[in-house]
C-alpha cells in the first residue's frame, strides 16, 4: 500500500514517554478542526475494542515475564486490527489520520532497546500494516529524564513499559534517532525539550510545508 495512492494524510507521532507527543496531537486536531480539515485522531496499541483490549493485556505490570517476542507479536496484533478496521477506512474516506505512535515504535522499543533482529521487526511491522506507511512522521526527541519528571507530575501509576530503566529508554531514544538518518524524507525530528508552544510552532511548520494546513 503506497501512501501516495491516498489523498489523505496519514501522520504519526513518536517519541519516549513523556516526550509531549499527546499534547502535540491534541494541539493539531484542534488547528485542523478549526480550518474545517476532516481528520480522526487515534492511538497505538489502541483503536479499535479489540486492539484496545490488547493495549490493556500488553501493558498491566504483571509478575509473569512477558517475552520479547510475545510483546512484539501483541504490539503487530493489535496494529492489524487498528490499520484494517480504523484508519484504512478512515483515509479512504479521504480523511487526514493523525495517530499516537505506529510502526517506528516498534523498531525503537521491541527493536533497537529489546534487541529482536530489526529483518524480523521491518517484516512484521510490514505485514501488520499491510505495508501501510506515513506520510509524515513527527519525532518528538527527549531526553529520558526530562520525559519522567514530566509523567511523574501527572502522579498516574506507571505500565509496565514505562517501569523499565533509564538505560532501556535511552537506548529507545538512540532508535528513534537512527530513524531520522534511515528516512529523512519522512521522519522529521522536533526538539521537544522547549516549552509547549515552541515545540506546536515546530509541528505547524513541519505540516505546512508538507500538507498546507
Ligand atoms: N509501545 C507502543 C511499544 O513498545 N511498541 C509499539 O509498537 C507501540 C505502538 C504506549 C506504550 O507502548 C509502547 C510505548 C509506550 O510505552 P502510552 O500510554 O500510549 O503507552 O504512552 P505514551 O505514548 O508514552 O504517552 P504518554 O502520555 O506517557 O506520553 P506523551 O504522549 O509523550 O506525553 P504527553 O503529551 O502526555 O505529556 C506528558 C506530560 O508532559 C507535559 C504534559 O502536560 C503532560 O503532563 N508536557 C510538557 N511539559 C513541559 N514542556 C513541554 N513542551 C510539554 N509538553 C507536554
Amino acid at each position: 500500500m503506497s501512501p501516495a495512492s491516498y489523498d489523505a494524510p496519514f501522520v504519526t507521532f513518536e517519541g519516549i514517554e513523556g516526550s509531549g507527543k499527546t499534547t502535540q496531537l491534541r494541539r493539531l486536531s484542534a488547528h485542523l478542526a478549526a480550518k474545517n480539515v476532516p481528520h480522526i485522531v487515534t492511538r497505538e496499541p489502541g483503536g479499535t475494542p479489540l486492539a484496545d483490549e490488547i493495549r490493556k493485556l500488553i501493558l498491566i505490570p504483571r509478575e509473569e515475564t512477558v517475552f520479547p517476542e510475545t510483546e512484539l507479536l501483541l504490539y503487530e496484533a493489535a496494529r492489524a486490527q487498528h490499520v484494517r478496521g480504523f484508519i484504512l477506512p478512515a483515509i479512504l474516506a479521504g480523511r487526514a489520520v493523525l495517530c499516537d505512535r505506529f510502526c517506528d515504535a516498534t523498531t525503537a522499543y521491541q527493536g533497537h532497546s529489546r534487541g529482536i533482529a530489526a529483518s524480523v521487526v521491518e517484516a512484521l511491522n510490514r505485514f501488520a500494516a499491510g505495508g501501510l506507511l506515513p506520510d509524515l512522521t513527527l519525532l518528538f526527541d527527549l531526553a529520558p529524564e526530562t520525559g519522567f519528571a514530566r509523567i511523574a507530575r501527572r502522579g498516574r501509576t506507571p505500565d509496565r513499559i514505562e517501569r523499565e530503566s533509564l538505560e532501556f529508554h535511552r537506548t529507545v531514544r538512540e532508535g528513534y534517532l537512527r530513524l531520522v538518518d534511515a528516512h529523512p524524507g519522512r521522519v522529521v525530528r522536533i526538539d521537544a525539550a522547549v516549552p509547549e508552544e515552541e515545540v506546536f510552532q515546530s509541528v505547524l511548520r513541519a505540516v505546512a510545508q508538507r500538507f498546507g494546513w
